[in-house]
């Protein structure tokens, strides 16, 4: 399958999506018969808290139709920080060269990932699909929410000195050399905290940072696993942060790229 656009073959990447779930048997058929469709190619990592509704039975049933699916099973919620800090161990001991990071709920669009890939593939360390910026949207959301989120967006990104417009968002992808500098267990923060935390370490380390547009939308089935403190945690997080590094003049202000 070749990227619209530039002739890179996906073949040529050898990415593998980060997929966690908790309670997602109305979604994660749809969401794995879509990435196959739209990323052919691509492995996927289901990462499944012992979901009570049978996810991980539907994923690997899933995996033995489609091919180049897996569940990791764990014994119990974690959260989506620790899912996904598992699930990049197997994927950079596995020899993968880049790791996506997805909702499993159709929150974000398949269809986005060539593009997301592609710009791994032309050199990001991090790809970013971005609904703060031209061509991006959240159609569903009503404005209050949208300002919300936008405005903590903002904060991290003054507080922190990152670029990232939308350092929140859990459609991305990581080239594994920008993972190799992070040490993943070190990272403790979950939801938010740890979209924040993962771009506020990369672009630190010197990593390239590329944002995409994407069209977010709110799930339409199954419940939603987000609580306020989550997001509260995201918040006292990246004050903590950004308030040491005010103080530590030497930490914060890597240069954007490096060796
Ligand atoms: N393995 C695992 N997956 C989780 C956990 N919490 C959430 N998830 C998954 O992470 C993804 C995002 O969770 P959501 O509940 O949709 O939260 P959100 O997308 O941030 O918030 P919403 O706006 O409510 O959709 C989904 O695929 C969930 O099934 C967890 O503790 N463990
Ligand atoms: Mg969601």
């Amino acid at each position: 399958m070749i990227v619209p656009g530039v002739g890179i073959r996906l073949e040529a990447v050898k990415a593998l999506v980060v997929l966690p779930t908790y309670n997602e048997s109305a979604n994660i058929a749809v969401v794995l018969r879509r990435i196959r469709a739209a990323a052919g190619p691509v492995d996927v990592l289901v990462v499944d808290d012992s979901s009570p509704d049978g996810t991980a039975e539907m994923a690997e049933a899933l995996g033995r139709e489609l091919g180049g699916i897996e569940v990791l099973r764990r014994p119990e919620k974690q959260g989506l920080g620790s899912a996904y800090r598992d699930g990049f161990r197997i994927g950079l001991s596995r020899g993968y060269d880049t790791l996506v990071e997805m909702d499993a709920d159709l929150s974000h669009d398949p269809a986005t990932l060539p593009e997301i890939l592609r710009q791994i593939g032309v050199g990001a360390d991090l790809v970013i699909g971005t609904r703060y910026m031209p061509g991006g949207s959240i159609p569903d959301w009503p404005w209050p929410r949208r300002a919300i989120s936008k405005t903590g967006n903002l904060y991290a990104r003054c507080l922190l000195g990152i670029s990232a417009r939308d350092s929140t968002s859990g459609f991305r992808a990581y080239h594994r050399r920008a993972l190799e500098r992070i040490d993943l267990d070190a990272v403790r923060a979950d939801g938010y905290g740890f979209q924040v935390e993962m771009v506020y370490l990369v672009e630190r380390g010197g990593g390239l940072l590329t944002e995409v547009p994407i069209e977010f939308r709110d799930r339409t089935l199954g419940h939603s696993k987000m609580s306020s403190r989550i997001v509260v945690e995201a918040l006292v997080l990246v004050t903590w942060w950004g308030l040491r590094d005010r103080f530590r003049k030497d930490s914060a202000r890597a240069p954007i790229r490096a060796a």
